[in-house]
């Protein structure tokens, strides 16, 4: 018999006082649940007398955010905890170190990140990331270039692929992301002031077939071990330090997926910062930041994987002159594409961002939603032929000034 339970706040402490070596035996903790995404407990176990403290992240048998009538198999917290371990073994300044965990009870306990910043809140509150781009830029390269085919043994890759088939919670994505948004599906969420907007999603047959080709791209294709959830909200920062954490998505999917769930990111709270900017130099100035920081980002990236390629290839047939090119050109387009899809469904799908839905303003919120939605539709459009990175600046600031 299973012994899963969902942790109370004494169950969690206690938990967290059976860690050998971490809390004295004596030690006065406190604990707190702090969860605020959509699908897991949070605690916070601390000994303030000691400041010392982690976390236990619990998965729950369903989605949060709906309820009971949407079941989720607890094995995503074994995916997460031993996605993060592989994730910290290749980028060690980049991921929480985890203390440990239990695949019966559905938990890992962390390193807690209480200094840090959930980097959408940092966002909205008006703070820039200077080593952002060099940070995450080399995390995605660094985790994908090494788990996949380019970079590790390639028979030891098909039995890794196999630790990580996620069936729910790809589900999730292929329904939220590449599916519900572009029909009159039940999940979706919007408010009725853009329903105009949402319609023509609907209708739009020649987006429909560039998503269906994205979608074809997340079935399909295991090229490296995927974060699978790399928004802002799952990224940990100070101006210094960048951490990424929630890997509970993490298969084996096509590499512009992560790259285009950060791009994405930052393009949302572009979209909505004339909801936030008190006046137009700040605003001009945040923009620009955010997407010098989308260039960043893939530059990062692309310099990273070719150095990895060219010292780590273990490929024979990839050193072939113009393959990495080709290779290369591909993750970017399916980048911008993936960037797009994840654009729209935050604002016509179930699941929703606070950069855009916080703002107080009405039209403003309004008005970010609409420029949101143009950015998505001319990045997915687009992606199958764009030959820079640059294609996407321009189609934000086209998509902003409509
Ligand atoms: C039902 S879960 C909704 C969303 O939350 C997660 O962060 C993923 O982005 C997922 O699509
Ligand atoms: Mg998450």
């Amino acid at each position: 018999m299973s012994s899963y339970r969902p942790f109370s706040l004494e169950d969690a402490t206690a938990y967290a006082k059976s860690i050998p070596g971490f809390f004295a035996a004596d030690a006065a903790l406190s604990c707190e649940e702090i969860g605020d995404g959509n699908l897991n407990l949070v605690f916070r176990v601390a000994d303030p007398q000691q400041n010392k403290s982690l976390i236990i992240k619990q998965a729950l048998p369903y989605a949060k955010v709906v309820g009971e009538s949407w079941p989720l198999s607890l094995d995503r917290a074994r995916i997460e905890r031993n996605a993060l371990e592989i994730q910290h073994r290749l980028c060690p300044d980049l991921v929480p170190a985890i203390y440990g965990g239990d695949d019966e009870l559905a938990i890992t306990v962390m390193e807690d990140l209480s200094g840090y910043t959930i980097m959408r809140q940092g966002l909205i509150a008006g703070n820039t990331y200077d080593r952002f781009a060099e940070h995450i830029g080399r995390f995605i390269a660094t985790t994908l270039f090494y788990t996949s085919d380019l970079g590790m043994n390639q028979q030891e890759k098909k039995l890794q692929s196999a630790r990580f088939i996620n069936p729910d919670l790809c589900k999730i994505t292929e329904d939220l992301i590449f599916e519900d948004p572009y029909r009159d599906a039940a999940n979706n969420s919007f408010t009725e002031d853009i329903r105009a907007e949402a319609e023509k999603l609907w209708q739009d047959h020649a987006l429909h077939l560039e998503v269906a080709l994205l979608r074809e791209k997340f079935l399909t294709q295991g090229q490296a071990l995927l974060h699978g959830d790399l928004h802002t909200g799952s990224i940990f920062i100070t101006p210094e330090s960048t951490k990424v954490i929630d890997p509970e998505f993490a298969y084996y999917g096509p590499i512009g997926f992560d790259i285009g769930a950060v791009i994405a990111n930052l393009l949302l709270n572009y979209a909505a910062q004339p909801g936030w900017s008190s006046n137009d130099e700040v605003l001009q100035e945040r923009r620009s930041w955010l997407l010098t920081t989308i260039v960043g980002v893939w530059n990062h990236f692309e310099l990273n994987f070719r150095k990895f390629w060219d010292a780590d290839g273990i490929d024979i047939m990839s050193k072939t002159p113009g393959y990495q090119d080709l290779y290369i050109d591909q993750i970017r387009k399916d980048a911008i594409g993936f960037a797009g899809c994840k654009v729209i469904r935050r604002i016509v799908g179930l699941s929703h961002v606070a950069d855009i839905d916080t703002i107080d303003d009405e039209l403003s919120r309004r008005q970010a939603k609409v420029t949101a939605l143009e950015i998505g539709k001319r990045l997915i459009k687009g992606s199958r032929s764009a030959a820079s990175i640059a294609e996407v600046i321009e189609w934000a600031k086209a998509a902003a000034a409509k």
